[in-house]
């Protein structure tokens, strides 16, 4: 009787039609103008900027809410099985012209902002983005919620809402400086915060054993500290329909006051609690592969995993169900280590809390956790010190005892492993220091652990969890990582969007695999034409923006040469340095006779304590400011270091680019996802074979793909014979020219020894093999610049590599997800 006349109330709130959430030119309009005066009390006088895209938002979010509202209310009436994905890390990016382009409803917005005076596009560079991640991982975690709402499959995405995201990164005198990211400053229209989902989240202390009537014990955690999470939720629509929400959790006192102390006139130390407990959501840690070894983090990681539990939990009872089923209506995916947690805290939950038998409560355990790795980087393999484990979260540590012995035990019992076999597989580290390995907690309490792409989840299975492989192959799967469509393609590049509607129809934003049909028109001039005029727009966009940020200017006629990405060693942005400066060298002595007009584009963050990537920025720098002053080569070549990379920045960088950098030594970088994105915008990939490199080359065509260096077979045994990079400095006269350059003062004259370090590291260390792969990496250049003076024929490639992207779309990873580890079906929303 409730859910009929909760309906009925439903359709008098957004009856078809009704303005408050019609889509019409002059239903937006009007609902624009009502939100203005009603939502925020402004008249046309006083309002600013800030105050149009405000209301416009708050236009588009009654109209999200609309559709949201009826998927949830469908989504419970099926009582149908969904998904709680867990990520300590988001990158939406903007919101806004993403959830115009769902609604549908860009077209008669941007004619109703015309018509009021106003620029739809100014609108969408007001918003601030929601930096809540670092990189790879946490856009990869949007996409993946974009996918899961566009397909109907029930989900909730649950993380942290850093009330400092990612830094902005600032460069001052080529260093990079990072300043403090304020996304809430100016409020966030997208969000609603739900006092009265809240959870209570439990610290430090310690457990007290007990005997009951029965003879029972059981365990008590009498905590240290508590603090609140509250839910904040975002709704995401999908394309053309269904909804999903994100649910960010925010750290708050339990009691805004200590009223002990209030009483006795401390007003001080009653306020200290309610700021030490908002601490935990406070801010992102800007490391990207690396493991945190701090307190605060392993609070932030256990913070949201409980409240997360807990609220699924709460979701699961409230439908009428036992608890015992919860592994029967959620499937729960982690997103790497980070929440790790889980695995134990589920289990506090099921046996402590809701008094389950411990047999049950892990066949429950195991069936709702799976567990995705994203690197085998051994410094980003999650290991938490056990005495700090202990002082946070003291029950959990039992826990994980019990765990481990019962694992260990079935290791000697079932399969008969020997000592030192055991050792390697146990979740306590014992050798040097005692650490609690979170990889081999998640893949304990999983049943299925993926990699990321093909390559990727060969490797984990020989290396890093070589021993579970061997054991339980079938819980081993591969899913190769996807990316939207939606964002990185019809909204980051319209043109481009807009010309294949054209060709092939409208529906390939939900069927990538309809890009095929490009294949036909690879050898149209007039169509290849058209192609060019695209690119050359963007490029000219692109050199606008970057002529207002940098003050240089670019000639689009350029080819333009992208490595967007964060900072690292493994990804060696500095092997592109080398490059470029062998290309500046023999240019300046006439040896250069392969060459195109080049524009060599950096955009990328370095983790602040990460001093080897902070040189390469500066060294980046002092290269580009050498180069870009040398009246010599202002024809010939220029090079930017763009600051500030971010979700909007790429959304530019994608559509302009003519050759994309995916050049990690092999067997580094798991898959990589911004190799996708340039592909789909049109841009030729030179590359190694890495991570997802290997399955786009398989896909557009080994002709069409410009590989080099050394494959991971010859890396390794590169390796293991003994790998000498100075002898590789001394026989290559190139190369040795361009070592001794970056210690030649030419870059630095005010300091000659600056980039000293980063020689001596290639000299004679060289972890990630630069030297090695030096050589090959200029010829394949030179091949990049001989296929570029041929136009029609780059052009026909970079066509072929668009059309054959289709297995990239995300909504193939979402289903590969759904068919091989979540079971989950989307939901008939009619
Ligand atoms: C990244 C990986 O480095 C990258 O290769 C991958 O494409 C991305 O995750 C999404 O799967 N932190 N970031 C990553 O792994 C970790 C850990």
């Amino acid at each position: 009787k409730d859910e009929k006349r909760l309906n009925e109330k439903l359709s008098v709130l957004s009856p078809a039609g009704s303005r408050r959430v019609g889509n019409s030119k002059e239903d937006i309009k009007a609902s624009f103008l009502e939100n203005l005066f009603f939502g925020i009390g402004r008249i046309p006088v006083l309002t600013t900027p800030h105050d149009l895209y405000t209301a416009l938002a708050m236009t588009v979010r009654d109209r999200i809410f609309q559709k949201f509202v009826l998927t949830t209310e469908t989504i419970s009436r099926q009582d149908a099985r969904g998904v709680a994905y867990l990520s300590a890390e988001y990158l939406p990016g903007p919101h806004l012209a993403n959830n115009l382009l769902n609604l549908g409803i860009t077209p008669q917005t941007r004619e109703a902002m015309e018509e009021l005076d106003i620029d739809l596009d100014e609108l969408f560079d007001i918003e601030e983005e929601p930096g809540l991640g670092n990189g790879g991982l946490g856009r990869l975690a949007s996409c993946y919620l974009d996918s899961l709402a566009t397909l109907g499959i029930p989900a909730i995405a649950y993380g942290i809402r850093y009330e400092f995201g990612i830094f902005d990164q600032m460069i001052k005198d080529g260093w990079q400086v990072e300043l403090t990211d304020k996304w809430l400053h100016y409020g966030n229209p997208w969000e609603v915060v739900r006092p009265e989902t809240a959870y209570e989240v439990k610290f430090g202390g310690r457990t007290e054993y007990s005997k009951g009537p029965d003879g029972k014990l059981s365990v008590t955690w009498i905590p240290g500290s508590e603090v609140k999470g509250t839910a904040y939720d975002t709704p995401i629509l999908g394309y053309q329909g269904n909804g999903a929400v994100l649910r960010l959790w925010r750290a708050e006192a339990i009691e805004s006051f200590d009223f002990a102390a209030f009483n006795l006139g401390d007003y001080y130390r009653a306020v200290e609690a309610k700021m030490i407990s908002e601490n935990i959501t406070k801010v992102l840690y800007p490391n990207d592969q690396a493991l945190g070894g701090k307190e605060l983090r392993l609070k932030q990681q256990y913070f949201f995993v409980t409240c997360s539990l807990q609220d699924i939990m709460h979701l699961h009872l409230t439908q009428g169900r036992r608890i015992e089923q919860l592994h029967e209506k959620f499937a729960i995916q982690l997103n790497d280590t980070h929440p790790a947690i889980a695995v134990a805290e589920l289990m506090r939950l099921l046996v402590d809390v809701h008094q389950v038998e411990w047999e049950k409560a892990w066949h429950v355990t195991q069936n709702c956790f799976a567990y995705t790795n994203h690197t085998l980087l051994p410094e980003a393999l999650e290991k938490w010190p056990v005495q700090l484990f202990e002082k946070v979260l003291p029950r959990h540590l039992e826990i994980i005892y019990e765990i481990n012995h019962r694992f260990l035990e079935e290791l000697r019992t079932r399969y008969a492993c020997d000592d030192a076999q055991i050792a390697r597989m146990s979740i306590i580290e014992e050798s040097g220091g005692r650490y609690i390995r979170m990889a081999h907690l998640a893949t304990i309490g999983s049943h299925k652990v993926n990699g990321v792409s093909a390559m990727h989840s060969e490797l984990l299975k020989k290396e890093v969890l070589h021993d579970f492989a061997v054991l339980s192959p079938e819980k081993f799967c591969n899913i190769t990582n996807g990316i939207t469509p939606r964002r990185f393609l019809c909204i980051c590049n319209p043109l481009l969007a807009a010309l294949i509607d054209k060709h092939v129809g409208i529906d390939w934003p939900t069927n990538l695999e309809r890009l095929k049909k490009l294949e036909d028109f690879a050898d149209d001039t007039s169509f290849q034409k058209e192609w060019m005029d695209i690119k050359y727009k963007n490029k000219q966009n692109l050199s606008s923006q970057i002529l207002r940020q940098t003050g240089i200017e670019l000639d689009p006629a350029m080819l333009f040469d992208i490595q967007a990405k964060r900072i690292h060693e493994y990804k060696r942005q500095h092997l592109k340095v080398l490059h470029i400066i062998s290309l500046y060298l023999r240019l300046k002595k006439g040896e250069l006779a392969n060459f195109s007009p080049c524009t060599f584009i950096f955009a990328g963050k370095a983790a602040p304590g990460y001093v080897m990537a902070k040189l390469i920025i500066k060294l980046i720098n002092c290269v580009a400011e050498l180069i870009n002053r040398d009246a010599e080569v202002q024809d010939q070549m220029k090079v930017i270091f763009l600051p500030d990379f971010n979700v909007k920045k790429a959304q530019s960088l994608y559509p302009a680019a003519d050759l994309s950098e995916q050049i990690s030594l092999a067997g580094m970088e798991a898959s990589g996802t911004g190799n996708m994105k340039f592909a789909l915008n049109g841009a030729l990939t030179i590359g190694t074979l890495d991570g997802a490199n290997v399955e786009i080359r398989q896909e557009v065509g080994e002709e069409n793909f410009f590989v080099f260096g050394h494959s991971v077979e010859q890396a390794q045994a590169a390796k293991s014979s003994g790998y000498h990079p100075f002898d590789i400095y001394q026989q290559n006269q190139l190369l040795k020219e361009v070592l001794d350059f970056l210690i030649s003062g030419a870059l630095a004259p005010e300091d000659t020894q600056l980039f000293k370090p980063l020689y001596e590291n290639l000299l004679y260390q060289d972890p990630y093999m630069l030297l090695a792969d030096f050589q090959d990496y200029v010829d394949c250049q030179e091949r990049v610049y001989k296929l570029w003076l041929d136009p029609g024929e780059w052009t026909r490639k970079s066509i072929l590599n668009v059309a054959r992207m289709g297995k990239f779309s995300s909504d193939r990873s979402i289903k590969d997800y759904s068919d091989m580890i979540w079971n989950v079906k989307p939901i008939n929303l009619m």
